[in-house]
């Protein structure tokens, strides 16, 4: 490793504190400024120093793009205003009207509204599928279909997809596979080294790991999405600002450490809550009663920090349960050091409602974060008293 540049033998943990951030060159800063700045002076017109207008490029945000690329084991990173902004700018890169995506039938309520109500409108069509039934995908492939996109572990329900098996449908159908990698980070699945052509990260939850940023990113070794998606970066122009960008860095360099805390204390929550005579079901990768621990122990370092579980008592008891809770805070998103509850059925996936995967009632959704275990078992004590 030269002066602060990890090379590819270097640890997740060292490319994590310092893949595209050498000491800065003009000053020896050895944290990566936040360059605010909106433009850059040329000297003669086209003669510049890499950058000519922060929309197009800011180098705060090519360091996360390149720390991002590294972790992931991709060539090339990109970074956007938020998740959405990420999905959005690689629907509009990858696809054109008539063409056809399979569906995971498990994703963010976000992400679904995405393709059910924005991207319907411009004729790009979708199929939903239980992807861990790899028939059941190919079932739903058609000659339209370009794209498979999957989530793993799923929002809300902890489902766990073989991205191996799936990229071999993909690659059978000429489609491409895109995970959205949010609920694992690169820290626990690596998904392009599995067969992946995209990996995407709402990197507001684990990358930036504090509950205090909203962004996205993109990374992927295919030239051609890389070209694209870098024309769409700059061209609709949904990118992060510098201290965002920076928030992430700086979130990343402590990734690995949340995510063995964040596991451990999911692992021994879900562990209580599966004996619970309160709890009808326990959906935590973890669990060897998970129907896809198998494949969970194959791809993933540690079954990281969701879980989410069915309350007896339906809906009633689950609405009263999340306003029970004093150490877990009642919040929609996930991945910071804070333990947070939901109720994804009218928080995160109201969007659902009515369609054919509406979340059950009875579910509440746990972002366990890296407070004392004991404390946090006390605290779902304390709110099962309550119900
Ligand atoms: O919120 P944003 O940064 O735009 O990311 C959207 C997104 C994409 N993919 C997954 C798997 C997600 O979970 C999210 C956002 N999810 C929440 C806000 C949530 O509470 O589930």
């Amino acid at each position: 490793m030269s002066h602060g540049q990890p090379n590819e033998t270097s640890g997740f943990e060292t490319r994590a504190i310092h893949a595209g951030q050498p000491p800065d060159p003009a000053t020896g800063s050895v944290i990566t400024p936040v360059y605010l700045t909106s433009t850059y002076v040329q000297e003669q017109v086209g003669i510049t120093k890499g950058y000519e207008y922060s929309r197009t490029g800011n180098p705060t945000r090519t360091a996360l793009e390149e720390c991002i690329a590294s972790l992931e084991g991709g060539k090339h990173g990109l970074a956007f205003a938020s998740g959405m902004a990420a999905i959005t700018t690689l629907l509009l890169a990858a696809l054109k009207p008539g063409d056809h995506v399979v569906l995971a039938d498990d994703v963010y309520g976000g992400t679904y509204r995405l393709f059910n109500r924005t991207f319907k409108e411009y004729g790009v069509e979708f199929t939903l599928a239980d992807m861990t039934h790899p028939d059941e995908v190919e079932a739903a492939v058609t000659p339209a279909t370009r794209m498979l996109w999957a989530e793993t572990p799923t929002n809300p329900l902890l489902k766990v997809l073989d991205i191996a098996a799936l990229a071999r449908i993909a690659d059978a159908h000429n489609a491409r596979l895109v995970v959205d990698n949010t609920f694992a980070s690169p820290y626990l699945q690596r998904p392009l080294e599995l067969g992946a052509n995209v990996v995407l990260h709402s990197a507001t939850k684990y990358l930036g790991g504090h509950s205090d940023v909203v962004l996205g990113l993109i990374v992927t070794s295919d030239e051609l999405i890389r070209g694209k998606l870098a024309f769409n970066q700059n061209s609709i122009g949904a990118v992060p600002g510098p201290l965002d960008s920076y928030l992430v860095l700086r979130g990343i360099k402590t990734l690995a450490v949340r995510m063995r805390e964040h596991s451990a204390n999911a692992q021994r929550l879900a562990e209580y809550l599966e004996t619970h005579p309160k709890v009808v079901r326990v959906y935590y990768p973890g669990l060897p009663s998970h129907p896809q621990y198998e494949v969970a122990k194959k791809q993933m370092s540690m079954p990281g920090g969701m879980l989410s579980f069915d309350i007896a008592g339906g809906e009633e008891a689950a609405l009263k349960f999340v306003s029970c809770t004093r150490v877990f805070a009642l919040a929609e998103s996930l991945g910071g050091v804070e333990s947070l509850i939901e109720h994804p059925g009218a928080m995160t996936h109201a969007s659902l409602a009515g369609s054919p995967i509406e979340i059950g009632p009875a579910l509440i959704r746990l972002s366990v974060g890296i407070e004392s275990a004991d404390d946090l078992l006390a605290d779902l004590d304390q709110a099962f008293a309550q119900v």
